[in-house]
């Protein structure tokens, strides 16, 4: 049978949710929104903690299987430190993690609250163990963040979210460049929220780290709508190029998934998906969420099927890089797929 038939592209794992703030060695309020990786055969994941303060920091969970048998750090993995990092005054959250090949490590790139309002933030581990701090990439107001495993052209790439600082515009994921991961430059729009009534039409935001596939860089990103009094956090996809990731080449239209079940439909931040992390298994995608912002579960879907569906919306690499954004802001706003 084929997603086509039931269809749903993702499948959610019957054990949602996964890993719960009951499974947590020590006390905290919620466990969400984890980065995703395998390491040394395991699947871990650096996972949200949020504490009775309300201040999140980050703890390793790992398990054989990414289902059960969690075996989760005694204590936090990854605390703020705001005394040499003031950046993190009010916690650590939501990370991305990249392994990059060229320098052995793991980049991960986390989210510092500090007092001036959130910003993407850097650190390099080989183990998980011990990090070593980049400080912060981007100013405040900034999260969604997340480098690219290669260069391209001799420059790193990360995608992030900047927040627009008047509040009737709205949140675009943006792509910068830089020679040493820690200075970042030739800043540019990537990919826009839609208007309207789109799904995505509110503010976007990219979700796990950049995927390479034979066909492209593929990327899940959330997007929000807000129909008073509330908004909804749901997922879509799209392609970049390979070889300049700065060209977007396909963007799914409708949503690929969203808040359904109850654990994702309430909790402390009610109707929220939210992953930091995938993975690949076998033939399989796997991407871990935070279930309305109090849990953390897991839906998978084949990559053939999701390759093919990101190849089967409409190309819009045909731009020339001076109309691009233009037409991405007018193709976004046509309605192609409703049926
Ligand atoms: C976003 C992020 C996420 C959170 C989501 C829903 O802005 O801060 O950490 O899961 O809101 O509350």
């Amino acid at each position: 049978m084929s997603w086509k038939d039931h269809g749903e592209l993702f499948v959610r794992h019957r054990k949602n949710p996964i890993l719960t703030v009951e499974d947590w060695p020590y006390r905290a309020n919620s466990v969400f929104n984890p980065a995703a990786a395998i390491v040394d055969g395991k699947i871990l994941l650096l996972v949200r903690v949020e504490d009775h303060r309300g201040f999140s920091h980050l703890t390793v969970a790992r398990s054989d299987n990414g289902i059960d048998g969690w075996e989760i750090d005694s204590k936090p993995t990854f605390f703020p430190d705001p005394v040499n990092y003031p950046e993190e005054i009010y916690g650590v959250e939501d990370p991305r993690i990249t392994y990059v090949d060229e320098l052995k490590k793991w980049v991960i790139v986390y989210t510092a609250f500090s007092d001036s309002g959130p910003l993407p933030a850097l650190a390099f581990t080989e183990n998980f163990r011990d990090f070593d701090r980049a400080g912060p990439v981007m100013p405040p107001d900034n999260k969604d963040a997340a480098v690219f495993p290669v260069r391209f052209k001799g420059k790193w790439a990360m995608l992030h979210r900047p927040a627009p600082t008047v509040h009737t515009l709205k949140a675009n994921i943006w792509i910068s460049f830089s020679s040493d991961l820690k200075s970042w430059e030739n800043h540019d729009v990537l990919l826009y929220a839609r208007e309207g009534g789109w799904w995505d039409a509110y503010k976007i935001g990219l979700s796990p780290q950049p995927l390479h596939t034979p066909d492209g860089w593929l990327i899940m990103y959330h997007g929000v709508r807000q129909t008073t009094p509330k908004l909804s956090y749901r997922l879509g996809l799209a392609l970049l190029d390979l070889e300049d990731p700065t060209k977007v080449l396909r963007r799914s239209e409708g949503w690929v998934f969203g808040p359904r079940e109850p654990y994702e439909r309430s909790g402390d931040v009610n109707d929220v998906v939210f992953p930091c992390g995938w993975v690949v298994v076998g033939d399989e995608l796997r991407i871990y969420y935070g279930s309305a912002d109090t849990s953390v579960s897991m839906a998978s879907a084949k990559l053939d099927d999701i390759m093919e569906y990101i190849m089967s919306v409409p190309n819009i690499s045909e731009d020339l890089p001076e109309t691009r954004k233009r037409n991405n802001k007018e193709r976004n706003n046509k309605n192609r797929d409703w049926g």
